[in-house]
């Protein structure tokens, strides 16, 4: 059963990394390590299993025993967002109702991808979805999976279960739009980490995205400076987190993020191949790369370059 209402969740909520180990398996006692660091950090969600938990690598057992991993370590402490999306209206649903019964307070799903689906399959994906559990949904609209024309997903959002979008798109004018012509109601999480102080400019609620799981404490900032108005440091963190951010997607940067975990001493994991882990060298020069550019810039009050 959920424990949070949709309008509480808001604010800071990292995607979640799935905490491999070397052979490439489930990691529960690092995911638990890792998942209370996180909240020890005061952030205020947490987003499982979508793009940065590697959802697409793992088969339908493995989601549902890392979901249920997580939920039993957060004990009802924020809310848990559970990304149920795949290629297909029947396992999708399956990982809907498996959320829904160990107590996720939302589902979260991407369109159906690959095939070019037209709008109306679309729309009953999201239909079906909605139907088959009695939380919240919210839509993610992502270039990966094919971003979503505003009419469908004006059309998307008139079903009942439909409360809100997780915007990983660049044209931040449309959240301002969205709000505008669904419904203040319509909850928006930015997903665009770079962008994290636009989107909630033009109106988002929260931020949702893989590099609030490795520094909570910069996207804290730049959210509370956003809530107070104080847009110099908004704009001031914001710069940080794009220097950062643009060095780690010079490599696979789920990677990177779990580096920069490890460095803290907190389980960061292996990711599942194809993608690729940095160790040895590799590691040494990435480690590198970061302490010129927080020389460079002076980047200050970010713990994983302070733990270097
Ligand atoms: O939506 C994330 N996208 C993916 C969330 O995981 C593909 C973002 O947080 C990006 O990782 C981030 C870096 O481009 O903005």
């Amino acid at each position: 059963m959920a424990n949070f209402k949709v309008k509480e969740i808001k604010g800071v909520i990292p995607a979640v990394l799935a905490v491999f180990n070397k052979d490439e398996e489930i990691d529960e006692e690092g995911t638990r390590l890792y998942i209370d660091y996180l909240l020890e950090q005061g952030v205020d969600g947490l987003y499982l299993t979508g793009s940065t938990g590697e959802a697409f690598l793992m088969d339908l057992t493995e989601r549902k025993r890392y979901v249920e991993i997580v939920i039993d370590e957060v004990r009802k402490r924020v809310p848990v967002i559970v990304h149920i999306g795949d290629i297909g209206t029947k396992k999708s649903i399956k990982l809907a109702k498996h959320a829904y019964e160990t107590g996720a307070d939302a589902i979260s799903s991407v369109p159906p991808f690959y095939w070019q689906f037209r709008e109306e399959n679309i729309f009953n994906y999201y239909f079906d979805i909605a139907n088959s559990v009695p939380i919240p949904l919210i839509v993610y609209n992502i270039a990966l999976a094919g971003i979503l024309r505003l009419n469908i997903i004006k059309k998307i959002s008139t079903i009942e279960n439909v409360k809100g979008i997780k915007y990983t798109a660049t044209t931040h004018d449309q959240i301002s739009t969205i709000k505008d012509q669904i419904g203040q109601n319509f909850l928006i999480y930015s997903g665009c980490d770079e962008m994290a102080a636009s989107g909630l400019i033009n109106g988002a609620d929260g931020i949702i995205g893989s590099f609030l799981s490795l520094m909570p404490e910069l996207f804290i900032t730049i959210y509370n400076a956003i809530q107070n108005n104080d847009l110099e440091t908004a704009k001031a963190k914001q710069k940080d987190a794009i220097r950062i951010i643009e060095y780690s997607l010079h490599f696979d940067y789920f990677s990177v993020i779990r580096l920069g975990l490890k460095w803290m001493g907190i389980p960061g994991g292996y990711s599942r191949k194809p993608f690729k882990n940095y160790e040895g060298e590799e590691e040494k020069k990435i480690k590198k790369g970061f302490l010129d550019l927080k020389e460079k810039y002076q980047i200050e009050e970010v713990k994983f370059l302070d733990s270097l």
